[in-house]
């Protein structure tokens, strides 16, 4: 056994997954949930991931629970009972996130064998929700209902999701493993930024259009952000999953394993480049890649399904409800749950915007929903601001986090300051706007792809004070001009970015003279000085 005092990170997590798959951690849990919590081997706590299990701060006795919702998807009864789980065990609220899950905090050691069970029981899974593992594959959350959509790509995402969710073979990858699989024009799965990205193309062919998929590769955020790189193959949809599986398994053989910093996809692809890429990739699998692929789209900025649309079904309409900052009562959910079961038809869908859709409305339904989700305080159209702030967990339980992001629901926090604050102050604002916080710069809240993005940093005011705040990046965005936010080096003390955010965007307001004018690009064309007077730091 290698000395363990000597390790680096890498070494303990590649020797943590070497000698024991986190699969087989599952007895552990209940064996511990009898011993205790002080009694769990730490090596065994980390392996505890691979169950969607992690330790939550402060290290007081209490995990993170996250839940693996393929396409973000849930029916009304398992949402019910993660809604029944929440009061009970998660002190009445749980979190939508960027990658379309659940998750629920404060839950004991002792919880986890009920929790767990109950969930598997009712066809919800945790497995590889975390770890260095397949991720949760997300998806277009209107998959199979959106009137524009290029191709319904739902049932090709669950079959991926399928191949790789508790398969031993993939269950020690380097690091984690991000799959995106969309079929919608808009692309709003985000393929950009995933390991693996796929979306739903179309090509001229003799006699008419053929329907395709495009794939990118080496896409992410964290601190070092990538835009995935477009192989040239054009994938036939039977042809989607052996090729997932085909660069799960080259990450797998060539991912770094000796540097954490350094062992995403990402890295290798950027390495290697698509050319060493796609040959090591046409070797494993037992088709020929079409190399004929169609020009890139021109691509909305916009890429949300929210509001209230009519299906491509006739007569059916989905509705999309705004979330707080991606944060559930127990309570919300049972109405989530008993709209999609009393008038959609049972398919609820979370969104990488940390909201959710209701789908299968009949149209003489559509006003009763709207009534009951106000009611809720998840309005179904949202204000921009509500719509498009998206938060992370930030220091209230999340280990990396240096500032606070939000709280419990209806608890104050820096993030509910400034949302109430823009809702207040700019209830008219019609420009689309994307804000994205995070609370270090990991980007689990997706900063770099947001007009404005702040990510949580502590530093010393102008009396040499040590203050908590954020570091201001703007014109970020994923469409029509795909470019990570830019760093401006503005960085404002938590209490006042709200009003900093009103000066601004009043300011985009005066000079823009249409409703489109858009404000990525303004705020792009705007100096790292100007901003800075703009935003009155
Ligand atoms: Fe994340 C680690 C929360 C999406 C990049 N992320 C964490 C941990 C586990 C840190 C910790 O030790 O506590 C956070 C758990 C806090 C908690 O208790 O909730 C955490 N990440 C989240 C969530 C919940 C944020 C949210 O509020 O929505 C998202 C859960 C997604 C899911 O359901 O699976 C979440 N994380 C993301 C994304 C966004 C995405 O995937 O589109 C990213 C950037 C994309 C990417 O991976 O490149 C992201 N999280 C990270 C990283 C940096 C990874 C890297 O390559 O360097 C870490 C730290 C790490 O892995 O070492 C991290
Ligand atoms: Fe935690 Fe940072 Fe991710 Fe926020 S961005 S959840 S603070 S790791």
């Amino acid at each position: 056994m290698a000395d363990q005092a000597k390790e680096t990170a890498a070494q303990r997590a590649e020797r943590i997954k070497r000698e024991k798959d986190g699969l087989d951690v599952f007895e552990d849990i209940v064996r511990y949930s009898r011993l205790g919590f002080d009694a769990i081997d730490p090596e065994d706590r980390d392996r505890f991931k691979w169950y969607g299990v992690y330790q939550q701060k402060p290290n007081e006795g209490h995990f993170m629970l996250r839940l693996r919702l393929p396409n973000g998807e849930i029916s009304a009864s398992q949402l019910d009972l993660v809604a029944e789980l929440t009061d009970r065990y998660a002190r009445g609220y749980g979190d939508v996130t960027t990658r379309q899950n659940i998750q629920l905090h404060w839950l004991t050691i002792e919880d986890l064998p009920d929790v767990l069970t109950s969930l598997r029981e009712a066809g919800i899974s945790s497995v590889h929700a975390c770890g260095d593992t397949p991720r949760v594959v997300v998806g277009c959350p209107v998959h199979g209902a959106d009137c524009d959509e290029i191709h319904d790509a739902r049932d090709l995402l669950m079959q991926v999701n399928g191949l790789f969710v508790g398969n031993r073979e993939f269950s020690n990858l380097p690091r984690k493993f991000k799959m995106s699989i969309g079929g919608c024009a808009l692309r709003c799965a985000q393929p950009e930024i995933n390991d693996v990205g796929i979306c739903a193309v179309t090509r001229e062919r003799r006699g008419g259009v053929e329907v395709g998929f495009d794939l990118s590769v080496g896409g992410g955020l964290s601190t070092q952000p990538k835009l995935g790189v477009r192989l040239p193959v054009f994938l036939r949809p039977e042809q989607v999953a052996p090729t997932c599986l085909a660069v799960g398994e080259l990450f797998r053989e060539h991912g770094n394993r000796d540097k954490r910093t350094a062992a995403r996809l990402k890295f290798l692809v950027e390495e290697w480049g698509g050319e060493r890429f796609l040959e090591d990739l046409q070797r494993r699998v037992d088709f020929t890649f079409d190399p004929d692929v169609p020009p890139v789209p021109e691509l909305p900025r916009q890429r949300d399904h929210l509001g209230i649309r009519p299906q491509k079904q006739a007569g059916l309409h989905y509705v999309g409800l705004a979330t707080r900052l991606g944060r559930l009562t127990g309570e919300q959910m049972r109405v989530v749950a008993s709209l999609a079961r009393e008038f959609g038809d049972g398919t609820i869908r979370f969104t990488n915007n940390q909201n959710v859709i209701v789908l299968g409305v009949p149209t003489a339904q559509v006003d009763e929903v709207v009534r009951l989700a106000n009611n809720a305080l998840l309005p179904p159209d949202g204000d921009v601001w509500q719509r498009n702030f998206v938060a992370c967990t930030g220091a209230q339980f999340c280990n990396l986090a240096v500032t606070e992001t939000k709280r419990a629901p209806g608890e104050d926090s820096p993030a509910e300051q400034m949302l109430t604050t823009l809702q207040a102050r700019l209830a008219h604002f019609q420009h689309f706007v994307r804000i994205n916080y995070n609370g270090c710069p990991n980007s689990c809240g997706q900063h770099w792809i947001a007009d404005i993005g702040l990510q949580g940093v502590k530093f010393k005011d102008t009396t040499g004070t040590s203050v908590e705040g954020v570091l201001v990046t703007v014109a970020g965005g994923l469409g029509r001009t795909s470019r990570f936010s830019r760093p401006t080096g503005i960085k404002l003390p938590l209490p006042v970015v709200g009003d900093a955010l009103v000066g601004l965007f009043s300011a985009f307001e005066a000079q823009a003279t249409e409703a489109e004018d858009d404000l990525g690009d303004w705020l792009a064309a705007r100096s790292d000085d100007e901003l800075r007077v703009l935003l009155g730091a």
